[in-house]
């Protein structure tokens, strides 16, 4: 595998973490601290933040969809990829943006991937793949007990109701990921109160806007 693409302008950040880790809450705590910074955000998700993507959402998560083969939640979530960065990400980088996405590659090696039957590298090749590769300057893994974020709101959809082993499988596949690469990661532990997390994480990108 290579060792990805960056983007030359602007700046990439993504938050990851399982389920009620705190994702969203510290995404936009961040947005809003970039913002009165004067930069302009561009503040994202996945899945479902493109046209398409929005129906590929429905499709994976809604527990009417029934079982889907491991293989095409792996595909439906790759093409959600593809979708946001060539018609979300990549735009908004190359008008020298700030993005940040809730969720990115790390999600689906994780899950997919690490949680899954599926073997890690082949999920990744797709993934990588639907991004062209393109990586975040900076991820941020929330790191929470699966047992601790499940019980911060409970059975939502088809994967919030995987056994406990599963969601043990995606919080080590996270760790695995920031672990193998610490220049572009950074582990927080979700059960800080929010404003500490929200510090924590402007003190790591402060220093990332000075190029962007
Ligand atoms: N998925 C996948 O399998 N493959 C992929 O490639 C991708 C995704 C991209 C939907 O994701 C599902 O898609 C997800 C993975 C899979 N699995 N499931 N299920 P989603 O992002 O839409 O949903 P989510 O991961 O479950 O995120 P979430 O539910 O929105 O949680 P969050 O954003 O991490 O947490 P939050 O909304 O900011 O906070 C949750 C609650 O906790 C809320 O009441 C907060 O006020 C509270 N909170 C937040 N921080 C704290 C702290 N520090 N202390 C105490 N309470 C807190």
């Amino acid at each position: 595998m290579s060792e990805g693409v960056y983007a030359e302008r602007g700046l990439f950040v993504c938050f990851e973490g399982g389920e009620g880790a705190g994702k969203s809450t510290q995404s936009r705590l961040l947005r809003d601290w970039l913002v009165e910074q004067g930069r302009t955000v561009l503040l994202t998700f996945e899945p479902g933040d493109t046209a398409v993507g929005k129906e590929l959402r429905r499709i994976v998560l809604d527990p009417a969809t029934g079982d889907l083969s491991d293989r095409t939640e792996a595909l439906l979530y790759a093409a959600d990829k593809a979708e946001h960065v060539d018609h979300v990400v990549l735009p908004a980088l190359e008008r020298g943006e700030v993005v940040i996405t809730d969720r990115y590659v790390d999600s689906t090696l994780a899950y997919q991937g690490a949680g899954r039957a599926l073997d890690v590298s082949e999920v990744e090749a797709v993934a990588r793949w639907a991004t062209g590769d393109l990586r975040p300057h900076l991820t941020v893994v929330l790191d929470l007990a699966p047992e601790t974020g499940l019980d911060r709101f409970t059975g939502r959809d088809r994967i919030e109701g995987q056994s406990l082993a599963f969601h043990q499988r995606v919080r080590q596949g996270f760790l695995d990921l920031a672990a193998a690469d610490p220049d572009h990661y950074v582990v927080l532990d979700a059960r800080a109160l929010i404003d500490e997390i929200a510090a924590a994480i402007q003190a790591r990108v402060a220093p990332l806007l000075e190029d962007a």
